[in-house]
């Protein structure tokens, strides 16, 4: 007896779903969660088509979760797309009559599929052998009519189970090779140079001591990336090209930077899309070379410059903010993680972090004005970072005071002073300030410590060094970043 028809698309689908979910396996073992990986072309092509405001969702309200499921939506669209191909192919292949053939086929469309997304052989081919050996399985296992009864929730268990599985392993293994600095030569072991180390000393010994608050180089420097899989050029591979209204096209690669003289500068950088007391906003010691030496050598011809990385992401703003930046091929003493946009990004002081264009692979002079990524996403995150005093610790000493700190960054304005009020601000007094790191760039710590028995509200605003206090009217992230004072309800006896 033959199967209903009905069984047979069952069948035909589950065995589809799970070449699919096979080869995709397949691919991840061969080439990990490196850009190779054949659901990094999806993943990443979802997002640049995803609308504006959900990615702005992702971004500012999901944080690391909205990326895991964007990633993640991703992986299952190429699960969908690559089972579909082994789905199509095992169809032809059983119309011919050549069942035994089917494995063959598979692997054979699934491997110009996997080359044609990916743009790696191996990547295809771990794809391929995925993909192909489910078919060999299936066809071992051709089952009668009774069998299919049996075989259906045990084979849609099974099914889910190893998507679940690509799912898990696929995450996982995102989060630990954006973590390792694949792609950097980070050799972690290797000491970190003695300028840098006393750069970081000096760093380690100004960071006030609160509980709660990072130190002055950030423990966990934050990331935003709209790429679901980063780029990870090889260092040897990856150059940068000045090009556009220049007198003379430049091309550098790492050697030329290296061949310099390396400057370590301490940089803040934070995020428009960060919420008012939001943690976008770290500090680090980047290693690099100032842009103006090949700025000067490729001689500007225009008033814009539209900066372009590897991963697709691209920002514009006037060129004479870039004339005042950096180029980082190190961070905190080692090669410049993967993650923060190895081997070289911009460092543009004193603005929102997204000009900080990391993975840099060229820097367009323009004649004129024209849209970055963000900005076609209505965005307003191009210019000079807007002036923040953060509450992120409140402790009471064993003395009995209320001790509460935080950070102040004004970018290149720098801050003169952070003040304090605790009574809902009606009166205010100054807090105290860590010692300046070097650099006009660099955020500061902040601290008050007093008595206070009842609930209070505690508010904090940063003044710059222009004398400027920061901004009290309130304002959402989108479009041109969160405004306001930070404000916090303490009560001493939860403590
Ligand atoms: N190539 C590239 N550069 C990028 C981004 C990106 O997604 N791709 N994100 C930008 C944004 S929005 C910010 S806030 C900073 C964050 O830098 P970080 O991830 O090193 O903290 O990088 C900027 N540079
Ligand atoms: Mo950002």
């Amino acid at each position: 007896m033959t199967p209903l028809p009905w069984r047979r698309v069952v069948l035909g689908g589950t065995v589809a779903f799970a070449a699919g979910t096979a080869a995709v396996a397949g691919s991840y073992a061969v080439v990990g969660g490196s850009t190779a990986f054949v659901a990094a072309t999806i993943a990443n092509t979802m997002v640049t088509l995803t609308p504006a405001a959900i990615v702005t969702f992702a971004i500012t309200v999901l944080g690391d979760i909205g990326s895991d499921l964007a990633y993640l939506s991703g992986l299952a669209a190429t699960v969908v797309a690559l089972g579909a191909v082994a789905g199509g192919a095992r169809l032809v292949a059983a119309r011919r009559g050549r069942r035994t053939v089917s494995p063959a086929a598979v692997g054979v469309a699934i491997a110009a599929v996997s080359v044609g997304l990916s743009g790696s052989v191996p990547s295809a081919l771990g794809a391929a052998v995925g993909g192909a050996l489910v078919s060999v399985a299936a066809d071992l296992r051709e089952p009668t009519a009774a069998a299919v009864d049996v075989d259906d929730s045990r084979r849609t268990v099974l099914a889910g189970a190893a998507a679940l599985a690509v799912g898990v392993v696929g995450v996982g293994g995102r989060r630990a090779v954006d973590d390792s600095g694949v792609g950097t030569d980070a050799a972690s072991t290797e000491p970190v140079p003695e300028d840098v180390a006393t750069l970081l000393d000096e760093a380690e010994s100004k960071s006030l001591s609160v509980d709660g608050l990072e130190p002055l180089v950030s423990d966990s420097f934050y990331r935003v990336d709209v790429a679901n899989v980063d780029p990870d050029p090889a260092r040897e591979d990856w150059s940068m090209r000045i090009h556009g209204a220049v007198d003379e096209e430049t091309t550098i690669t790492v050697s030329d930077i290296e061949a310099m003289e390396q400057e370590h500068r301490f940089a803040t950088l934070r995020c428009v899309g960060e919420s008012l007391n939001g943690r976008k906003l770290d500090n680090a010691l980047w290693t690099g070379v100032p842009l103006a030496t090949f700025l000067e050598e490729a001689g500007l011809q225009g008033e814009y410059v539209m900066l372009r990385a590897a991963d697709g992401f691209y920002e514009e703003f006037p060129v004479d903010a870039l004339e005042e930046g950096f180029l980082a091929v190190g961070m905190n003493g080692r090669p410049l993680p993967r993650g923060h946009g190895a081997p070289a990004r911009a460092l543009i002081p004193g603005h929102w972090g997204e000009i900080n264009v990391k993975w840099l692979t060229e820097i367009e002079i323009l004649d004129e004005p024209a849209t970055g990524y963000w900005e076609e996403r209505g965005w307003h995150g191009t210019g000079p970072v807007e002036t923040v005093a953060k509450l992120w610790a409140e402790n009471r000493l064993d003395d009995g005071r209320i001790e509460v700190g935080g950070t102040a960054y004004a970018g290149t304005r720098g801050i003169d002073r952070v003040e304090v009020s605790t009574d809902a601000g009606a009166t205010w007094v100054e807090a105290e300030l860590s010692e300046p790191l070097p650099g006009d760039d660099v955020w500061r710590q902040w601290v008050h410590r007093y008595e206070a028995g009842n609930r209070h509200e505690v508010v904090v605003r940063a003044v710059d060094g222009t004398g400027t206090v920061q901004p009290q009217e309130e304002a959402e992230a989108f479009p041109s970043g969160p405004s306001g004072w930070v404000s916090k309800t303490v009560d001493p006896r939860s403590l």
